[in-house]
C-alpha cells in the first residue's frame, strides 16, 4: 500500500470513530441499583462518558430514602418498597459520589464515569 492510501484509511477510520461516539452520545446508559439495609448496591457502579445515564433504582427498605448527589445535581425522595427513574445528564469521566440524605454517614455509593 503507497503512503497516500495508507492516509486515506486512517481518516476513513477517524470518521467512522467519530459517528459512533455521536451514536453513542444519543442513547441513555441504563443502571440498576438497589438498596437495601442503608446500602446501595452495588456501592460503585460504571457508566460511558458523554452519554445521559438512567438509574433505576429499587428501594427495598421500608422507609423512605432520598437519592442525592451534589457532584450530579440530582435528589429524588424515593418511598419505601418502590421503585424510582432518576435521569443523569451526560458526564465527563471522574467518579461522582450519591448517598441517602436521610442516611449520609452510612449510605453511600459512587458512579465511575470513564
Ligand atoms: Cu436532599
Amino acid at each position: 500500500m503507497s503512503f497516500p492510501k495508507l492516509t486515506l484509511f486512517a481518516a476513513l477510520a477517524l470518521v467512522s470513530l467519530a459517528a459512533a461516539g455521536t451514536a453513542n452520545a444519543q442513547s441513555a446508559t441504563e443502571i440498576q441499583l438497589s438498596y437495601k439495609d442503608k446500602k446501595f448496591d452495588p456501592a460503585e457502579v460504571n457508566a460511558p462518558a458523554n452519554t445521559p445515564i438512567v438509574i433505576k433504582l429499587k428501594n427495598l427498605d421500608a422507609k423512605a430514602m432520598e437519592f442525592e448527589s451534589k457532584t450530579l445535581k440530582v435528589e429524588k425522595v424515593v418511598a419505601g418498597s418502590s421503585d424510582a427513574t432518576i435521569n443523569v445528564r451526560a458526564q465527563k469521566p471522574g467518579r461522582y459520589e450519591f448517598f441517602d440524605e436521610y442516611n449520609e454517614k452510612v449510605a453511600r455509593g459512587a458512579l465511575v464515569v470513564k
